[in-house]
């Protein structure tokens, strides 16, 4: 893969200068006005991303979810590109000891962490920025970044191997999440009118891919100048975020307003990646979103990203393309699209946009 081999600059780690107490923000972190949190923004403080309850959605075979279940989740994809799923079959126990685990790691001494110093070059390990641009302007995070699958990438020796139980609940709750993902595929699915395996088959089938990202975001003295992740939409598949249930943090864009995701106690936040909106020809839609810091409480989200094969090229499905509705993307595999935001960082929904076929 066409890929750079180190960072531009050395590396900061915002945690450490979130813990020196600094009174105000390093230029590097301050965003251009129209981006920053606090921009005159007709804000309604009371929306939220819809709340689904997937009681019915289990085991591997078709779902038995009722009528009125797949139709909230089929509004969700085509007007939100984001929802909370509530009784999704994934055990509450280990979703808060994945995401305590994974706090546990950030507040590991420095030197410890520094062991899984990430490079550009496949992201893998303990990052501070995404993209490569000399000087540009940071986000306010650390993150660590891990493959589960396909197998051929997934190595022991690149996820932390303290606190003492990491590895396994990783590993335990990379399997749950997977088998939840491949069940909301299955859903999507059906609702976009094809049989249940359909995107499924798409992605490669068995041959898919899946990451983590944590997320950790230190408290921050000026929150009201910089993001904790800037405005992206997803490059994958589907996106499954583990969120801190105490702070939220998520904003979502919905017609032109930032709206602050309210996370439900064990819910799980599903959205929409770029590929499945390539895949839907539209029909469903990656959303821009971004996250938040504060100045009072740190924050640690996990974000799961379910991916097609990375060299299979991703294209609108046929059924979905007609002479009223021609495909609106060029084919390009995963690891052709993930280039963009490993060079450039997150940029709202440009490289989708970028994609689109001349007409
Ligand atoms: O921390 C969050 O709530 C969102 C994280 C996210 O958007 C990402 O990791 O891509």
């Amino acid at each position: 893969m066409n890929s750079v081999q180190d960072w531009p600059e050395p590396i900061i780690r915002v945690q450490s200068l979130s813990e020196s107490g600094l009174p105000i923000i390093p230029e590097r972190y301050i965003k251009p006005a129209p981006d920053r949190p606090s921009f005159i923004d007709p804000e309604d403080s009371d929306a939220n991303i819809p709340i689904i309850d997937l009681t019915g959605l289990s085991g591997d075979e078709a779902c038995n979810l009722p009528a009125t279940t797949l139709d909230q989740i089929s509004s969700a994809c085509r007007e939100w590109g984001f929802f909370q799923v509530v009784n999704h079959g994934v055990s509450p126990l280990l979703m808060d000891q994945a995401r305590e685990t994974w706090r546990s790691f950030f507040h590991l001494p420095m030197e410890i962490k520094q062991a899984y110093a990430n490079s550009p070059k496949t992201y893998e390990g303990y990052g501070s920025r995404l993209g490569i641009e000399k000087g540009a302007i940071l986000d306010w995070s650390d993150y660590y970044y891990l493959h589960y699958l396909p197998l051929t990438l997934k190595d022991y020796n690149k996820w932390p191997a303290s606190p003492d139980s990491c590895r396994e609940v990783i590993d335990e709750y990379g399997k749950e999440v997977a088998k939840l993902c491949g069940r909301i595929m299955k859903v999507l699915s059906m609702n976009l009118g094809f049989r249940e395996d359909c995107l499924q088959n798409a992605f490669g089938g068995e041959n898919f891919g899946a990451c983590l990202r944590v997320n950790f975001y230190p408290k921050c003295p000026q929150p009201d100048l910089a993001l904790g992740l800037s405005s992206h939409s997803d490059p994958g598949g589907l996106t499954v975020l583990l969120p801190d249930h105490e702070v939220p943090g998520l904003q979502v864009r919905k017609d032109g307003k930032w709206i602050t995701v309210k996370p439900a106690k064990h819910a799980f936040i599903v959205n929409i990646g770029d590929q499945i909106q390539v895949l839907s020809n539209a029909n469903y839609k990656s959303v821009e979103h971004r996250v938040i810091v504060n100045s009072a409480m740190e924050r640690v989200s996990l974000a799961f990203f379910y991916n097609p094969k990375s060299d299979i090229p991703i294209k609108p499905v046929e059924e979905l393309v007609s002479a009223d509705k021609p495909a609106l993307y060029s084919p390009m595999t995963f690891d052709e699209y993930r280039l963009f935001i490993r060079l450039r960082g997150p940029k709202g929904k440009s490289q989708v946009e970028s994609l689109k076929s001349p007409r």
